[in-house]
């Protein structure tokens, strides 16, 4: 899938740009001062610039034209897509028409959802995400103070606002859904608030075949002058999230590559390029010359040759899958999935590879209590259960690991490796094997 957001394996390969042109917000949430963007897609505190439907669509085709791997245009605010139905469709039509080649991604609150899925899936908007934080409308009363409902021009507050947005985003959700359109739901993780209910809201994400779940941290500063900033309601911690995700990971795919986006970022994920593009640059070009820019940039080569290393990539994994007769499962402590750079002692998951004398392949992910709780009964409550799930596993690399672990794992005939900290994880497969198997181990599985 070329889209960053929803394909983790493309989040380094295609960049997206945000138009934000949808200014004004149509709910309050208690984590968004509406000095600066939404908060329920982006970081807090950022102020992005702000841009007409015509702006937008010039600054695309200049930026464009500059990336050639932009494979996404998404609307994230500064408000919300769908309380500006008439800056964001106007920009929707005018991407559609002048850049076919990108795929038009959306950002809501969701209230008016249900109202625009139709003509949003009409333009060709195949990518929605729709922030829900709660399920239980009395956990929503302590989110959102507010909501204006367009249609009887009223204003809810409490338990009604929250009830009344949960239903329009349940049926717009629906309708989306229904339309063909992958739907991506973000989660702000509040602690005190709705820390133990995001798997309730998981579930119901489930049942209305939400594609992506995306758990995002609350990010809160007294200087964001957000309500919750202000009353001590405090930033989600990694923990927290983590282990929200692996909670409602089990009723649906979790993402955690987000960036946090601005409403105006540019780029890959994690990676903004907006600085280096000026509004003078492009705003009062012409549109016609913009767009031979556009084309003379040839983006579906480009496209197509990232098809064909992928594709590359595929016959030589598959080929690498072909791993050797005698294989041994390996553990690697790492946080980061590309290197050895976890300690032992704080980690929770273990990624166990099979690698044989031809290549490897990742076999698991197996979870389990970190070693080290920071507590004095350290280690002590944890070994059995690290044991039980190193299992069958023959070597662990990792960044480091004290005496009394390992000599737990050695008698489960378990050897563990320091010298591979901070080695690239091929890379240090690829090693730990050749001397593996050069040794001519006994032991190798079949
Ligand atoms: Fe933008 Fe959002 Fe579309 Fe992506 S962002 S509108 S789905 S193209 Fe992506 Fe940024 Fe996270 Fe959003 S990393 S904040 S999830
Ligand atoms: Fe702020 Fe976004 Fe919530 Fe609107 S939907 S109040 S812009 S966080």
């Amino acid at each position: 899938m070329r889209h960053p957001c929803y394909d983790h394996s493309a989040h380094k390969r295609y960049s997206r740009i945000h138009l934000s042109v949808a200014s004004a917000c149509n709910i309050q949430c208690n984590y968004c001062n509406r000095k600066y963007d939404c908060s329920a897609e982006s970081r807090p505190g950022v102020t992005s610039e702000k841009l007409t439907p015509i702006e937008a669509i010039k600054k695309v085709l200049y930026v464009g034209s500059r990336i050639k791997n932009l494979s996404v245009v998404g609307i994230a605010g500064p408000g919300d897509a769908l309380a500006n139905p008439k800056q964001t469709f106007e920009t929707l039509r005018l991407v559609k028409e002048h850049t076919p080649d990108l795929k038009l991604c959306v950002s809501t609150n969701g209230l008016r959802l249900a109202e625009f899925a139709d003509e949003l899936c009409a333009i060709g908007v195949d990518h929605i995400t729709v922030t829900i934080n709660a399920v239980d409308p009395s956990i929503g009363a302590k989110i959102y103070p507010w909501i204006y409902d367009s249609e009887s021009k009223r204003r809810f507050s409490g338990i009604e606002g929250a009830a009344l947005l949960l239903e329009r985003q349940i049926e717009g959700i629906k309708k989306a859904v229904a339309n063909g359109a992958l739907i991506k739901a973000n989660s702000v993780l509040i602690p005190q608030i709705n820390e133990d209910h995001l798997p309730k809201v998981a579930a119901k994400l489930k049942e209305l075949g939400v594609f992506l779940h995306n758990v995002m941290p609350l990010l809160s500063e007294p200087r964001f002058g957000t309500f919750y900033a202000l009353n001590g309601v405090p930033s989600a911690t990694q923990e927290q999230v983590k282990k929200a995700q692996k909670a409602c990971g089990l009723d649906v795919a979790q993402m955690t590559h987000c960036a946090q986006c601005r409403a105006d970022a540019v780029g890959l994920l994690g990676s903004d390029q907006s600085e280096e593009f000026h509004f003078k640059d492009y705003a009062n070009g012409d549109l016609n010359a913009l767009k031979e820019q556009y084309e003379k940039a040839a983006r579906g080569e480009y496209f197509e040759a990232i098809d064909a290393f992928d594709r590359h990539l595929k016959k030589a994994s598959d080929e690498l899958n072909a791993i050797g007769d005698k294989t041994i499962l390996i553990a690697v402590t790492s946080q980061t999935g590309e290197k050895i750079d976890m300690h032992f002692g704080s980690c929770d998951r273990f990624d166990i590879y099979r690698v044989g004398d031809r290549g490897y392949k990742l076999y698991s992910k197996r979870n389990a209590p970190s070693y080290c709780s920071g507590e004095d009964s350290c280690g002590k409550g944890a070994i059995d259960e690290i044991k039980e799930t190193l299992k069958g596993v023959k070597l662990l690399l990792t960044a480091k690991i004290g005496n009394c672990p390992q000599k737990e794992l050695n008698a489960i005939g378990l050897r563990s490796e320091e010298k591979y900290a901070n080695m690239n994880i091929d890379a240090a497969l690829t090693l730990a094997a050749r001397e593996y198997f050069g040794a001519g181990a006994k032991e190798a599985e079949a």
